[in-house]
């Protein structure tokens, strides 16, 4: 009988590098290994919070691609060191964040091909980067460069129809566009321009690696029918972008192997690697969504609803994004960044633990008696707000057990309306990330979206979804390929055996007080 194969799937997040390493023995498969790497805590010569470098302009989100080479490096390590036998690694995928961009020179390619591994990765990065910061998914410093794009492309709903979302300030298109224009010599020295999903597969194989469709759909740059770059905003963006942008392959690609870099440094073998992607198409297959009619909502540092789609249905209003599926099918995403930032704030602001914060759930009615809040601590992305600030609509900031209860049904109440666009008929809810250990939460998601939520284990889906695209992948690529409903269905199991159920009570309580809050988000924004 042949070897148990090992695929592993690592994922690059604000926060953390993670790993998880499934093995693979005919139709036994099992996760074998997860490890996580704290950016700010084994790595804090880099200075970062929360994996961002801090600055004084709340707009300008940025962090460090040498600390992202480095933690790769740390894990490459230990992933040596395991115990793992390296040699039935078969293939390796990646998820990262999304939108995020490396900045290279063109010294970068030759750079690449000859990696010292005699020395830490990050000496032969350094030289590569003509810029050494990357601005990332939390960067709302954009908005001019926003209008410019749309303005030049036709509007923001012929973006949005070509590339999937109207323009967004964390997108990398605006991202570039700026950097264009604040440091005309840093970008006119630039040769390539990688997300942080290709660059560390660049890293891996040792050249430069191309994207897939889930993360260029990201950009605001490629055309999301025919996953190539859409010329006009390409254009729009910057001069001569086109040429330094990375090629766009398929999600199932295997775009090289692990370089001798990783061979002489750590013993790793010449294993393949399947191209990287963002870390919420990851997701969508890491929290098992091969299939339209389920949605994911996953609970971290921001707060996203997303499911798949077979068409690419574009938002209207223009608050959602279509991005490409591992599956080669389509995602719509909406995106909060008041995730559990808010829900961090008001569990400090009353000086509870997680613990005190679901007693303040269960002892408020469901519905506050009508009280509303808009949780917007930091800058939003859904729906857009510039200067942040909390607003309160008949509750005290005095009332504790309120004000959890008001961030709770405001953030549920939010992704139930600014997922609508998506026209997905919602009977099941996978919830996944930190807080969906709060039952409480759950619970007003179930009642307000009328769904069952099932919680899946998998506070690691985006690296357990690189894995398993790195599985399906490898064996597509040995024309044995596996059907993803198998692929999904042996990895990605709920925690409980019954889901928690809606309360057609409460769902009635939260489809008025949708449009309460909704009336309070309107006249908030000045719209209504
Ligand atoms: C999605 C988005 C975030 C990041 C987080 O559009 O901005 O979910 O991908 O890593």
């Amino acid at each position: 009988m042949s070897r148990p194969s090992l695929y592993i799937g690592l994922d690059s997040s604000t926060q953390s590098l993670s790993a998880v390493v499934i093995e693979v023995h005919g139709e036994e498969r099992r996760v074998v290994l997860q490890t996580s790497i704290l950016f700010d805590e084994v790595l804090p010569q880099y200075g970062t919070r929360h994996g961002v470098l801090p600055q004084t302009d709340p707009a300008v989100a940025v962090s460090s691609p040498l600390m992202w080479a480095e933690a790769l490096d740390v894990m490459m390590e230990r992933l040596a060191h395991s115990g793992l036998d390296l040699g039935r690694i078969a293939a390796i995928s990646g998820s990262a964040q999304q939108h995020g961009s490396v900045y290279l020179n063109a010294s970068a390619g030759a750079r690449l091909e000859r990696l010292d591994s005699t020395r830490p990765l990050v000496d032969s990065v350094a030289p590569m980067l003509s810029r050494p910061v990357a601005p990332v998914w939390l960067d709302s410093s954009t908005s001019a460069e926003c209008q410019q794009i749309a303005a030049a492309v036709g509007g923001q709903r012929t973006l949005a129809t070509h590339t999937g979302s109207r323009a967004f300030e964390r997108f990398t298109a605006a991202q570039i566009r700026r950097f264009h224009l604040m440091d005309p010599e840093g970008y006119a020295g630039t040769d390539r321009v990688h997300l942080v999903s290709s660059f560390l597969a660049s890293l891996l194989i040792g050249r430069h690696s191309p994207l897939d469709p889930g993360d260029g759909s990201g950009m605001n740059l490629m055309d999301i029918a025919s996953h190539e770059w859409w010329q006009p905003a390409v254009d729009a963006a910057a001069p001569g972008l086109h040429a330094k942008l990375p090629s766009i392959v398929p999600a199932h690609a295997v775009v090289g192997t692990v370089s001798a870099f990783w061979q002489d440094r750590y013993g790793l073998p010449p294993a393949k690697v399947v191209v990287w992607s963002g870390d919420n198409p990851c997701s969508l297959v890491g929290v098992g969504l091969v299939r339209e009619g389920r949605i994911a909502i996953s609970l971290g540092t921001s707060d996203t609803v997303f499911g798949l789609m077979n068409d690419p249905r574009v938002d209207a209003a223009g608050v959602g994004h279509v991005f490409g599926a591992p599956t080669g099918d389509f995602m719509g995403l909406t995106c909060f960044s008041n995730g559990s930032l808010a829900r961090e704030r008001v569990r400090d602001a009353y000086g509870m633990t997680w613990s005190d914060f679901a007693r303040a759930l269960a002892l408020t009615p469901p519905g506050n008696e009508g009280r509303i809040m808009l949780p917007w601590f930091e800058p939003e992305i859904t729906p857009f707000v510039a200067r942040p600030g909390v607003r309160r609509f008949g509750i005290s900031p005095d009332d504790a057990a309120g004000n959890v209860r008001a961030v709770v049904e405001a953030q549920s109440m939010a992704m139930a309306l600014h997922s609508r666009w998506m026209s997905v008929e919602v009977d099941t809810i996978h919830a996944t990330g930190g807080a969906a250990a709060n039952p409480g939460i759950l619970q007003v998601i179930a009642d307000v979206f009328g769904a069952d939520v099932w919680r899946f284990d998998v506070t690691n889906s985006a690296a357990l979804g690189a894995a398993l695209r790195a599985l399906h992948a490898d064996h597509l690529h040995h024309n044995d390929p596996i059907e993803w409903d198998d692929i999904v269905s042996r990895f990605v199991r709920p925690l409980d055996t019954i889901p928690i159920t809606p309360d057609p009570r409460c769902n009635e309580i939260y489809r008025s007080l949708t449009n309460v809050y909704t009336a309070c988000e309107r006249q908030a924004l000045s719209i209504g």
